[in-house]
């Protein structure tokens, strides 16, 4: 099945709500078709891995057109009415996307259009702590007799448990230091403004990580895994709480300053959620905390932009070889893949491959290069 004229990808052109409001809401319209588009290359990611990719694609398109289909047409009855705020003609969109009777496509817009809310509109609060200690002995069967993959999640074992055990001090390179697993255990309140509404959910969960023996002061933590949990009430989501993993082998770390400052990141997979198809499932956690005595940190974060704690929302197709970079390699292998009328390069969902999508890509790469060159680059915790 080929659809033609999908409108995703047409920018808006004219005042795109009523005329009693001047807006940057034809903008907000652009980012909720955005966020669709980063859903569907999601599904299409994932369609390469079914029995019939070629089928998975064709029903992701159908599912895609009928998402835009339902969200331009709600949101053409919000802009035929009269509203005297911004808040107000989220809330009649929301009520319109409620009414759509495919329970599908109505979550994944519900979610859509409230994550859409950009980082001015929404502040964000934490409070919290995050404590290092050693990790409880386990007398767990399941672990102590379980495969390595089992007593890795556990935080028992970690890496080949040979060179990955010792690494180098640079002010005393005879020496090494011997890195220890211990658990970070992190439970913190979160307040966040929405549509006018103060939401609250608590996250906690354990990290484990790896420190070295008899270390304090300015050092480096590594991040092995773990789960966090953010438990909120949050109406888009059904009550049901978001779980994130620590991803193996991702790109988490955890540096604390001489003074203490100390930034965690957290390079997780959030893919387990029944929507997660409409929301992003790799989001990067930045969470700032300052270390108050050994191996205790305090996080605290008031009435920040929701910035501060930093989730990056990239284009799934941008990093196309997986590695995690930004960098022409991406441009390279996305070229090669097209030739090849790879099922995930097929960008404007035509069903055919052509330099129309290699602009898409480049212009979601060039997007998400500067974001990642911003990210790589920044970060003060003050
Ligand atoms: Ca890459
Ligand atoms: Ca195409």
């Amino acid at each position: 099945m080929v659809f033609s004229g999908i409108t995703i990808f047409q920018l808006c052109t004219g005042v795109c709500v009523s005329a009693s409001l001047l807006l940057s809401s034809c903008e907000e319209k652009q980012d909720a078709l955005d966020r669709i588009q980063k859903a569907h290359q999601i599904a299409i990611e994932n369609c390469k891995d079914d029995s019939d990719p070629q089928a998975c694609k064709d029903r992701a398109i159908e599912r895609t057109a009928q998402a835009i289909a339902e969200f331009q047409l709600s949101w053409a009855r919000t802009e035929a009415e009269d509203h005297r705020s911004k808040q107000e003609f989220k809330r009649s969109l929301i009520e319109k996307i409620m009414e759509i009777t495919d329970p599908v496509i109505r979550e994944i817009l519900l979610k859509i259009v409230q994550e859409e809310i950009g980082p001015q509109e929404m502040s964000l609060s934490m409070l919290g702590q995050a404590t290092i200690s050693d990790l409880a002995a386990t007398t767990d069967s399941a672990y102590l007799l379980g495969s390595v993959e089992a007593m890795e999640s556990a935080g028992l074992v970690h890496g080949d448990g040979r060179d990955g055990d010792l690494i180098i001090d640079p002010a005393n390179p005879g020496t090494p230091i011997r890195l220890i697993n211990k658990v970070m255990n992190i439970s913190t309140d979160v307040q966040f403004e929405l549509f006018g509404t103060i939401e609250t959910g608590i996250m906690s969960g354990q990290v484990i990580v790896q420190v070295g023996e008899g270390q304090t002061g300015m050092r480096q933590i590594r991040v092995i895994s773990g789960t966090l949990t953010l438990d909120s009430a949050y109406s888009g989501m059904e009550d049901s709480p978001i779980n994130m993993t620590v991803k193996k082998g991702g790109r988490s770390s955890m540096v604390v300053a001489a003074d203490g400052h100390t930034t965690l990141r957290l390079d997780l997979d959030a893919s387990t959620h029944p929507l997660s198809f409409g929301y992003d499932q790799s989001p990067f956690l930045e969470i700032p905390m300052i270390e108050t005595s050994a191996d205790t940190f305090q996080i605290n974060v008031a009435d920040a932009p929701f910035d501060y704690i930093h989730v990056w929302d990239p284009w799934p197709v941008s990093d196309f070889n997986k590695d995690g970079l930004y960098n022409p390699s991406d441009i390279g292998d996305f070229s090669v893949a097209l030739a090849e009328q790879d099922i995930r390069t097929d960008l404007n969902m035509d069903g055919l491959y052509t330099s129309e999508d290699l602009d898409l890509f480049l212009g979601y790469h060039a997007e998400d290069l500067a974001r990642w060159q911003f990210q790589s680059s920044r970060f003060i915790n003050d």
